[in-house]
């Protein structure tokens, strides 16, 4: 067979545009692929909803590629040790109730599990304004190219329609900002010092609908609710991104 290189073109461009146009309506779009995000995706598409996750940057896996430090390692402890197995992280035991994986393992397989789940990525996109009419709920995501910003140019975007947005930005809380700076009626506290006990027991807590279409998971939650950060372990996010997955479940069905 002869390869022919318009074929290739072709067979790129109809089956993305093919996507792009089914998913300017969706129920459920994840502003980031960090483990938050990346999560709640995964746990959202296996119960047939769907979702679209939207990151600006060229790889998933958010702030998790670096472990700690740059030591590829991520901690997990015991009460999330359940999700390292729902998506087949493989896991050391260190010390009674702490967990070590790799990152670049759990990065993989929580893209792989979102993968298989059904949703789609839309990486290099970025958001950069809601959707807030009369009936004062998020219902949709303006979104452009990342290297529209990166260059700086003068580009206008595009709008897509969502049921529920999932703010997964970590520590910027990009989303809820936006929502704040629009006089939405949102606060942002803003991230405090390292406490990391007291962080991890606090995340899920944070997990919430804080304006009305718009769920925050994650450091992003953290940081709305002025909580305290964890450094290098990675329970929290996953138990973070479970609990928005659940929350939109409850109130979506
Ligand atoms: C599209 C965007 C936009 C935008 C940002 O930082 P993340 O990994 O987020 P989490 O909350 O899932 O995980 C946090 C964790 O990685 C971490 O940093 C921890 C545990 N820190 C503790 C500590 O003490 O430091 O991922 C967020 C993603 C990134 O990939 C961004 O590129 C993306 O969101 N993003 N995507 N449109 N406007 N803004």
């Amino acid at each position: 067979m002869k390869l022919n290189e318009v074929t290739i073109t072709r067979a790129i461009l109809s089956e993305q545009s093919r996507v792009m146009l089914d998913y300017v309506d969706l129920e459920v779009a994840v502003v980031g692929a960090g483990p938050s995000g990346l999560a709640c995706a995964a746990l959202l598409g296996e119960q047939g909803v769907k979702v679209g996750v939207i990151e600006k940057k060229l790889s998933i896996g958010g702030g998790m590629w670096g472990g700690g430090m740059m030591f590829p390692r991520i901690v997990v402890q015991e009460e999330a040790k359940r999700l390292l197995d729902h998506f087949s992280i493989a896991c050391k035991a260190f010390e009674e109730g702490y967990y070590v994986a790799k990152s670049v393992e759990a990065v993989a397989k929580l893209t792989a599990a979102a993968c298989d789940a059904g949703a789609e990525f839309f990486n290099l996109t970025f958001v950069e304004d809601v959707v807030i009419k009369d009936d004062r709920r998020v219902s949709g995501l303006v979104i452009n190219w990342t290297p529209v910003e990166m260059a700086g140019l003068h580009v206008d975007p595009l709008t897509i329609a969502c049921r529920y947005t999932v703010d997964a930005t970590g520590h910027d809380a990009v989303v809820a900002h936006m929502v704040a700076s629009k006089g939405g009626m949102v606060t942002v506290a803003g991230e405090g010092p390292m406490w990391a006990d007291r962080a991890e027991a606090m995340i899920v807590g944070h997990t919430r609908e804080i304006f009305p279409g718009l769920v925050v998971t994650g450091m992003a939650a953290n940081a709305v609710a002025g909580e305290h950060r964890m450094g290098p372990i990675f329970g929290g996010m996953l138990l973070s991104g479970e609990r928005a997955a659940t929350l939109i479940l409850e109130t979506m069905r």
